[in-house]
């Protein structure tokens, strides 16, 4: 059998827009809805069904069907591309959070263990669900922001329902990326098996940057960087706080980190009601009107 590609340098077209890679550091993840075409996914499913029911199916990167059908499919591969750079890395370990159908009780709030806050992105921690997923499936519930908001995951394991809250039920063959670091949970699964298999399964799995960031995604020159919003959506936020950290972590992507400054109060981006062109205090000079 030839080797699994295990931590293989990979390469392929960026597809996220700045608009795109604006919006993922506002929000911690982005959706790819049906991105894997069936027969992909059909194939995944009966892989974890008939070869390899653990927790950790690691040994199916070593399937070509899921090298290229799931992790460089074009549009998940692309967005990788786009946030990690060329020579990004395929994953060392695949995870299944393959949770019984039905399923009573809602995991706890957390965020995975390991994270580190940093406006840098070294890696992506990505989602796959071969199967449908409904709301009653149990699906991952996310917390859009909160990869900036610093809290210990023994501090945030009694939290009920939080208002703001995104949950990733998708169609089968989507696949999601996240910050690390963004808050999740399994929700509660009143159903019972709806597709082939007696779980749902839920793929999980890292890549990681090798190059140092530059901003060679699809860039679009009619922006305004001085009233684009970097607010996360979500309201549960000290005011700005999240806007301050996703810029930053858009700087650092595009490998100017260097000129971001944050003085503090009315400093870049927060300051978006400037009128006619003019610069926002501490605009980077990159992104900045001339
Ligand atoms: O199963 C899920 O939906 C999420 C699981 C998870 O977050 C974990 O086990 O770390
Ligand atoms: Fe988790």
């Amino acid at each position: 059998m030839a080797s699994a590609p295990y931590g293989k340098k990979m390469d392929c077209a960026a597809t996220m827009t700045d608009r795109e890679v604006i919006d993922f550091c506002r929000n911690g993840y982005l959706m790819l809805p049906e991105v894997v075409p069936n027969e992909i996914n059909e194939q995944v499913v009966d892989y974890l069904e008939r070869h390899d029911s653990t927790y950790e199916p690691t040994p199916i990167v070593g399937e070509s069907f899921f090298v290229d059908g799931v992790l460089m499919n074009p549009q998940a591969a692309g967005a990788v591309r786009s946030l990690l750079g060329r020579d990004f890395t395929l994953p060392l370990i695949i995870s299944n959070h393959r949770g019984p159908l039905p399923f009573d009780k809602p995991q706890n709030w957390h965020r995975d263990g390991g994270t580190i806050y940093t406006p840098a992105l070294e890696y992506l921690q990505v989602f796959y669900y071969p199967e449908e997923c409904t709301e009653d499936m149990g699906p991952t519930v996310v917390l859009p922001g909160s990869h900036f908001m610093r809290n210990k995951a023994p501090m945030m394991a009694h939290l009920g329902s939080i208002r703001g809250t995104v949950s990733t039920a998708a169609p089968a063959g989507t696949i999601f990326l996240t910050v690390y670091g963004i808050w999740h949970r399994r929700s509660r699964a009143p159903s019972g098996p709806r597709g082939k298999s007696a779980y749902r399964n839920l793929l999980k799995y890292n890549y990681w940057r090798t190059k140092p960031p530059v901003r060679d995604w699809v860039r679009q020159d009619d922006i305004d960087f001085n009233t684009i919003d970097f607010n996360p959506p979500a309201g549960v936020f000290e005011q700005f706080q999240g806007a301050l950290a996703a810029a930053r972590m858009f700087t650092w992507l595009c490998g100017i980190e260097n000129e971001y400054e944050k003085r503090g109060g009315q400093n870049w981006p927060i300051a978006l009601t400037v009128r006619d062109g003019v610069n926002q205090e501490g605009a980077p000079r990159s992104l900045a009107n001339a």
